[in-house]
């Protein structure tokens, strides 16, 4: 019908990806016309983008009632969307406009864990080959961190632009033009902290040094979306406390987790090192894989929910800090800990979106088979690879 025509038609557009000193920019220079004017294409480019490559997910899984959930939001929000296509510029449609975002952002906020569920359907009824999971894989980095960039989008225009009141007078839209990255580490030891105290009524300390090797002496701060920051910090806290009180026990006194937080001319790197006595290179990858880490959830005695329970996070997390063209990865000597790397680019012109391009060679890799074996052995992890 009339919204399949436009989705073939949006979706040969390409994603315009802006630099993190683009959305400053734009937030403190732009006008909310502009922004508007921007948007309504934009965000119809990201939705049909995407949309092309939900419609290549196996038939068994987009049949499953939760993917179904899913792909109608996104159609109902792609429609919603349309109604401002050609519309004029009044202020009056842009009221209107900004109430359709808040309506499209509330639609969309239990993506994740609707996903999540499709996976377990599908798991549950027909099983999960190789290659379907390697497809899988795939498309669920792309779909999320398309999320995650049309979140932003719509986040960014409200706070700006609309009703929506921002964290604090020096944030610009969701960005923090000098964020205190100790600030929010130590927040997010904190707030783990709390939860790992809860479950086992002990946590290990925090070590934190911070060096800014840019301007000696000065607190390292830097241009960043501080709620990504924290979600990713969070996560890993949550992992090497657990890992920690796991390892040691409860009665033992707990080694300390050592964050480094280093300012440097390109990046910004932080380590997070725990002495939880580490997982073996095949656990390893399995952290970051969506189909492994959809485990229905365990059957609970009590109320409380584990510390760190593998499901998305980790991830997730790690689409976070691509997402500006930063990176996650974890390096672990079984037996003994693990080290958590996250980075984040410094300069702001060179932190960009990545984002996915619907083509023919995503087309391929979400729809590729299975492949006959051509290697006599199966590699550690074969199947699993994720880059
Ligand atoms: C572990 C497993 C893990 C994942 C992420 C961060 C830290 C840790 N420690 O043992």
């Amino acid at each position: 019908g009339k919204i399949s025509k436009k989705l073939e038609h949006y979706s040969q557009y390409q994603p315009s990806s802006l630099t993190i000193q683009q959305y400053l920019d734009f937030g403190r220079n732009g006008t909310a016309k502009s922004s508007y004017m921007f948007l309504r294409k934009e965000l119809l480019v990201r939705l049909a983008n995407i949309m092309q490559e939900i419609n290549l997910l196996p038939p068994n899984l987009l049949k499953m009632p939760s993917t179904r959930l899913v792909s109608d939001w996104y159609r109902q929000s792609f429609d919603d969307l349309l109604h401002f296509e050609t519309s004029d510029s009044t202020n009056e449609t842009m009221t209107k406009f900004n109430e359709q975002l808040q309506i499209i952002l509330k639609r969309h906020s239990h993506v994740v864990e609707t996903m999540a569920e499709g996976l377990i359907e599908l798991r549950e009824t027909d099983g999960v080959d190789i290659a379907s999971e390697r497809g899988i894989q795939y498309f669920l980095d792309r779909f999320y961190l398309n999320r995650i960039s049309i979140r932003m989008l719509q986040n960014q225009h409200l706070v700006v632009f609309g009703s929506v009141l921002p964290e604090s007078p020096r944030h610009v839209g969701c960005i923090d033009p000098a964020c205190d990255v100790e600030s929010v580490v130590s927040d997010a030891y904190e707030n783990a902290r709390f939860l790992c105290d809860r479950y086992y009524l002990t946590s290990p300390n925090l070590k934190l040094s911070c060096i800014n090797t840019v301007h000696a002496g000065k607190r390292v701060a830097v241009v960043a979306v501080p709620s990504h920051l924290y979600h990713i910090m969070f996560e890993l806290f949550k992992n090497a406390m657990r890992a920690t009180v796991e390892h040691h026990g409860v009665d033992d006194d707990l080694p300390d987790i050592e964050v480094h937080v280093i300012k440097g001319n390109e990046d910004l790197s932080i380590r997070i090192a725990d002495r939880g006595g580490g997982v073996s290179r095949t656990i390893l990858e399995r952290l970051f894989n969506y189909m492994y880490s959809t485990a229905p959830p365990p059957p609970r005695d009590g109320s409380q929910a584990p510390l760190a329970g593998y499901g998305y996070g980790l991830p997730l997390s790690r689409l976070y800090a691509r997402y500006f063209l930063g990176d996650l990865s974890l390096v672990s000597m079984e037996g003994y800990g693990t080290e958590a790397f996250c980075y984040l680019k410094t300069v702001p012109i060179e932190a960009s979106e990545v984002l996915p391009i619907y083509s023919t060679s995503s087309k391929r890799i979400i729809t590729q088979t299975t492949q006959a074996a051509d290697w006599s052995h199966k590699l550690p992890g074969q199947g699993l690879r994720t880059s």
